[in-house]
């Protein structure tokens, strides 16, 4: 239970300028990347500032008996119908220094969050599928029940799955002519286990072929070549919305500015690959990621619903 409980019914009720005051003492600005669990690639990322959930929960003084905050936000117009998700107490109230804690965003790229996106409150879970970040914020409930609550829990999704590291394809040509420049990218987002590299195995599909499938021989055999990950922004004011500095970034260097590792975990950066002196014929080109475990997508995610995060693969003719 909690001492002093903050609700509607009692007129205590947390609103949104006293949540904005406490970011003005308790600010999180993290750049994130949004994933779903069961959609094949990332809705976008962006930066999101709030309020540490821990800093809004040590209001209601100290509390007693609890194993599991659950929390929910507006879904539609039938109340049957409830969207909600839930952490352990410790992941929302002992983060170890160095991980973003878990927090109540009223902030997207400089701006109060667009209602499309979860505002005015978006709970934001730095290292989590979308799931877990319930727009529309409306209601935060401790427990002392053990059990993940989330709507996501269902359907054999896996309620604690961290963001998976994986990488994605940009759309290319289907046709180019032989002697031009060829050039295949996409994105890569750094999950929990970290990006080591994007690589990529280029397969020329000979006349009367079977069609290569995930795990079969001519999979196995395949020889990856690493791609070109971008390098991180000389210049992050560029890129970072008006108003909010490297500095005060989550994973930033408070003094240089500079990202404290490189691809940023939780959110995305660009790979690219530039095949040369292709002969004529048709071709499938695949990228993958390889986490810090030296594991290759999709691996190891033992479900598919742990992640979506099948080897994307495009299909192109030279002629
Ligand atoms: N209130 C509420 N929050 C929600 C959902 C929802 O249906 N209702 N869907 C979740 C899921 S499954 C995902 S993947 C993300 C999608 O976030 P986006 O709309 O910003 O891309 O929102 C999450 N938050
Ligand atoms: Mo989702």
């Amino acid at each position: 239970s909690l001492t002093q409980a903050l609700t509607l019914e009692g007129g205590t009720a947390l609103d949104l300028p006293a949540l904005i005051a406490l970011g003005q003492a308790h600010k999180i600005a993290f750049l994130k990347a949004i994933q779903c669990l069961n959609i094949a690639t990332p809705l976008g990322q962006g930066l999101w500032e709030g309020v540490p959930l821990r800093e809004v929960l040590r209001l209601c003084g100290p509390m007693r008996n609890v194993r599991r905050i659950y929390y929910r936000g507006f879904h539609n117009n039938d109340p049957k119908q409830i969207f909600q998700s839930s952490l352990s107490y410790t992941q929302v109230m002992e983060t170890p220094p160095g991980d973003p804690a878990p927090f109540l965003a009223y902030r997207l790229n400089g701006k109060p969050i667009p209602l499309k996106r979860g505002g005015p409150v978006r709970l934001i879970v730095p290292w989590a599928h979308g799931f877990k970040s319930i727009k529309w914020l409306q209601r935060i409930a401790v427990t002392n029940d053990f059990k993940a609550n989330d709507t996501y829990a269902n359907q054999n999704n896996d309620p604690e799955s961290f963001l998976k590291t994986a990488a994605y394809l940009d759309g290319a040509p289907e046709k180019f002519s032989a002697g031009n420049p060829i050039f295949l990218s996409g994105l890569a987002l750094a999950g929990l286990s970290g990006l080591k590299r994007v690589e990529h195995w280029l397969h020329r599909v000979e006349p009367g072929a079977n069609a290569v499938v995930q795990d079969d021989a001519t999979y196995r055999a395949a020889r990856w070549t690493p791609c070109a990950l971008a390098a991180p922004p000389s210049d992050w004011s560029r890129v970072l919305p008006v108003g909010v500095a490297a500095k005060e970034v989550f994973g930033f260097d408070p003094k240089t500015g500079q990202p404290g590792t490189w691809p940023l975990r939780y959110s995305m950066t660009s790979w690219s690959a530039t095949p040369r002196n292709l002969a004529p014929g048709k071709y499938e080109f695949r990228a993958r990621a390889v986490d810090l475990n030296d594991f290759a997508q999709p691996e190891p995610r033992p479900v598919q619903k742990a992640g979506k995060n099948a080897v994307g693969v495009h299909r192109f003719e030279v002629t």
